[in-house]
């Protein structure tokens, strides 16, 4: 049998070498198709696939959210948790100083996020070249990746790790794609567009494709007009994607010019640093805590002042009622009413029910309807 990792070569090299045109439109999706499909299979182990390829390493998930640092060696990744959390981590200016994963916690305001210092990776990881694919899989379970450029080095190490993290299934800042797809024991393919496609993707390609992957019975809707066939293709692999937010981050800024330094920074996603002279790395930090789409809550209880050394996290677009859910299952049982302080509030404080929509740092006091209950209606239980 051949081996994958050849049959990926073949296709990747055969997609090279066809022109795209309309002419050759079909054949090409009908390529990534297979691409896709070998990638996901490299991925889960099994025969074939060299064992365990998909496992990271071993290092279990704590605090209110993860963040992995992703990139290439020596590009500072090291040098930047050693400077934004209590952790060591080794740096140095020879390639390949970090070999595992190392967890820091970062403090921002009462809440705890981890970030994960990870081994640099190299072109080629998502085949397994290096530590690749086990990064690549810490990566994955994260919820943002910072990653982690050299602002010396060339514009197309961001476009190489970018297609290194695609290979995977690893999709950054985007929202999976607006199409529904279900397969079915029998009655042929059902094909609907929700209005007429922009992107190329028409009923032949989507027939062709799904007949690749063995699927003869299905029902498609595309609801987005700009759906690509990429995009299909994912839906189809859904199990093996994983959209995740992504944080450009141009470290040793030190070390270019003015004009330079401007350009980087009106990338979109983007943020610029230098971990050696100390520079941005708070507004690193903060770009962080917004991608992460968090707010602190704090509480109070009445007659004191509110607990600012721990917050309660809750994601962006919570109401009172997620609150209360964060404290304690049974909380909302003996609910009467919130008070609140902060961003949320019309006046200071404001008496407010479940479905108020909370703000980032807002102080909240909730009062119950049975006083035994109360103490235990304030802070974390
Ligand atoms: N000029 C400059 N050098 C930096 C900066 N930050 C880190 N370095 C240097 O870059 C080199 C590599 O730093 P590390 O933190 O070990 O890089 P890494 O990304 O963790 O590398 P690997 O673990 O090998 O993947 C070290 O010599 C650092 O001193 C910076 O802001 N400016
Ligand atoms: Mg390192």
């Amino acid at each position: 049998m051949v081996n994958i990792t050849e049959k990926i070569k073949e296709i990747e090299d055969e997609m090279k070498r066809t022109q795209k045109n309309k002419a050759t439109e079909y054949h090409l999706g009908l390529l990534k198709g297979k691409l896709a499909r070998l990638r996901a299979q490299l991925l889960e182990p099994g025969p074939g696939a060299g064992g365990a390829a998909g496992t990271g390493f071993d290092v279990s998930k704590a605090g209110d959210a993860r963040i992995a640092l992703v990139g290439f060696p020596s590009v500072g990744k090291s040098t930047f948790l050693s400077r934004v959390t209590k952790t060591k981590s080794e740096a140095a200016s020879y390639a390949f100083t970090t070999l595992t994963a190392i967890p820091g916690v970062l403090e921002y305001g009462g809440a705890e996020i981890q970030v994960l210092d990870l081994p640099g990776i190299i072109e080629g990881a998502a085949e397994g070249k290096g530590r690749g694919r086990q990064v690549i899989s810490a990566a994955k379970t994260s919820d943002l990746i910072l990653m982690i450029l050299d602002a010396t080095k060339k514009a197309e190490q961001r476009r190489l790790l970018e297609a290194e993290l695609y290979a995977v299934g690893i999709r950054l800042n985007k929202d999976p794609p607006n199409i529904y797809l279900k397969p079915k024991k029998a009655g042929g393919m059902k094909i609907n567009f929700q209005s007429p496609p922009k992107g190329g993707l028409d009923e032949k390609m989507i027939y062709q494709v799904l007949k690749d992957y063995k699927i003869l019975n299905a029902e498609v809707l595309i609801r987005d007009e700009n759906a690509t066939i990429d995009d299909f293709i994912d839906i189809i692999n859904i199990n093996h994607r994983k959209y995740i937010k992504c944080l450009y981050v141009y470290n040793k800024i030190d070390a270019i010019s003015l004009p330079h330094l401007d350009q980087l920074a009106r990338e979109p996603h983007t943020v610029i640093m230098s971990c050696e002279l100390d520079l941005g790395l708070q507004d690193v930090v903060d770009r962080c805590w917004e991608e992460l789409q968090l707010m602190r809550i704090y509480t109070k209880k009445r007659g004191d002042d509110p607990d600012f050394s721990e917050a309660l996290i809750v994601r962006r677009g919570s109401t009172i009622e997620d609150v209360c859910d964060q404290i304690h299952r049974t909380i909302k049982e003996t609910f009467k009413f919130a008070l609140v302080w902060g961003a949320s509030a019309k006046h200071m404080p404001q008496r407010v029910g479940l479905s108020h929509l909370v703000a980032d740092e807002d102080v909240v006091s909730i009062v119950g309807t049975k006083s035994g209950t109360r103490e235990a209606m304030f802070g974390k239980v």
